[in-house]
């Protein structure tokens, strides 16, 4: 494999990265790109009003998503004690991959100080180094001599690589464009989401006033990079039904785009989140991971964003469904289960049966949740079972 590192405080990541690590992608054919944000960096303190460490590891995270498939966030440094080196880093990544080809980005002004860091040697030994110049004519020449120097000194194996689409940009000037009410153009919209969620750098957005417009960058803040695709697909069949069964549009995106914002959390964080918000779980769902993520979402939902019963209740529901379901329910659990990125096996005949009733949508769609829990042997929440049950008693059939 081709492993790219980018690494860098990330205090926030913003376009220019993005532009800069798919460009890396691309001319160095990387199979893998590690994005690593730095613990304490060695040369300078981090300023006042910055990112935690972790928070920084989220923002590496959601621009690990920005970049494409192969960009993965790595915490090594962060988790690592004291002060963090490259040399370092690249010794644990060299046990971690000994079999593959590493490259390690930098810009400029690493590039040309590359001699004098500490350990350039084993820098140069465990890596491949490639440099991004800005393709000013004075540059490339201070580049051609400084891969000749670190070429002659170390056996450095240079690469000297351009980023056409470059955005000249530093995190500095988008902390201050930031704190100045500005700067939503210059990150990609998960981290000017995250930006806005923490209120980091001065900014101070409520979030319980937002339009939909508003609201979408900061609920995809909250998602792993393989969920952005169904919640945005879930916002759009929720919009199609919302105006199809003369239900508010605007509460039918907003339940969609929350309906998931805690999905990625493992159980003890989940639980954690039961006790902050008093939530009383049976004890299947104490058990179920699965049917925490409706339960915690809709109180994010309501204590963050400040949504309607209407929208809490349809993000409580949409696992699970319930006996005499509102409308805005049965929309956003039909939504989640037919929206167009969903492929699994009957999910056509499921849409089939929606387009002739919601209600017909919805019953057919617990069943074959029902009958794929059987299979399985997994429990099933008591919920499923009542809506499956209230609808049959309703007339309903799934012939
Ligand atoms: O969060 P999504 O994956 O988008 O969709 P979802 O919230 O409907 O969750 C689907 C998962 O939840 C699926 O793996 C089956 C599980 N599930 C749904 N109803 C029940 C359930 N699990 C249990 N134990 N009991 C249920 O009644
Ligand atoms: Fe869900
Ligand atoms: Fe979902």
């Amino acid at each position: 494999m081709r492993i790219g590192i980018f690494g860098g405080t990330f205090n926030p990541p913003h376009r220019g990265h993005v532009t800069l690590a798919r460009a890396a992608v691309e001319q160095l054919s990387l199979d893998k790109l590690l994005v690593i944000p730095a613990g304490i960096p060695p040369h300078k303190q981090l300023p006042a009003g910055s990112a935690s460490n972790e928070q920084r590891y989220e923002m590496a995270v959601l621009l690990a998503g920005a970049v494409g498939k192969c960009a993965v966030a790595d915490d090594c440094e962060l988790r690592r004690e004291g002060k963090s080196y490259t040399a370092d880093t690249l010794l644990q990544l060299r046990e971690e991959y000994p079999e593959d080809e590493l490259w390690l980005l930098m810009g400029s002004d690493m590039f040309l100080s590359l001699h004098t860091w500490c350990r350039p040697e084993v820098v140069c030994r465990a890596a491949n180094i490639a440099a991004f110049s800005r393709c000013e004519a004075n540059e490339r020449a201070a580049f051609e001599a400084q891969k000749a120097n670190l070429e002659q000194l170390y056996s450095a194996r240079v690469a000297i690589l351009d980023n056409p689409n470059v955005i000249e940009v530093s995190s500095t000037d988008v902390r201050s464009a930031l704190s100045a009410g500005g700067g939503e153009e210059l990150l990609p919209p998960a981290v000017w989401g995250y930006v806005q969620r923490e209120h980091l750098y001065g900014t101070d957005t409520d979030l319980k006033h937002l339009s939909v417009d508003e609201l979408r960058p900061i609920a995809l803040s909250y998602l792993k990079p393989k969920r952005v695709a169904h919640v945005l697909g879930t916002e759009r069949t929720a919009a199609e039904l919302a105006r199809q069964y003369g239900v508010d549009e605007r509460e039918a995106r907003i339940a969609a785009l929350l309906h998931d914002c805690t999905k990625k959390l493992e159980i003890d964080q989940q639980l954690k989140l039961c006790d902050a918000y008093n939530i009383d779980m049976d004890e299947m769902e104490r058990a179920t991971l699965k049917l925490q993520h409706s339960r915690t979402g809709a109180e994010i939902a309501r204590h963050v964003f400040g949504v309607s019963d209407a929208v809490y209740d349809a993000i409580r529901y949409h696992t699970t469904g319930r006996p005499d379901m509102t409308m805005l329910e049965k929309i956003i659990y039909i939504a989640d289960y037919i929206e167009p990125n969903r492929t699994f096996e009957g999910v056509e005949e499921v849409r089939e049966a929606t387009a002739r009733s919601l209600d017909e949508g919805i019953l057919l769609g617990l069943t074959m949740t029902i009958e794929e829990m059987r299979g399985y042997g997994t429990p099933i929440h008591h919920l499923t079972m009542d809506a499956r049950d209230y609808l049959i008693q309703q007339g309903g059939t799934t012939i």
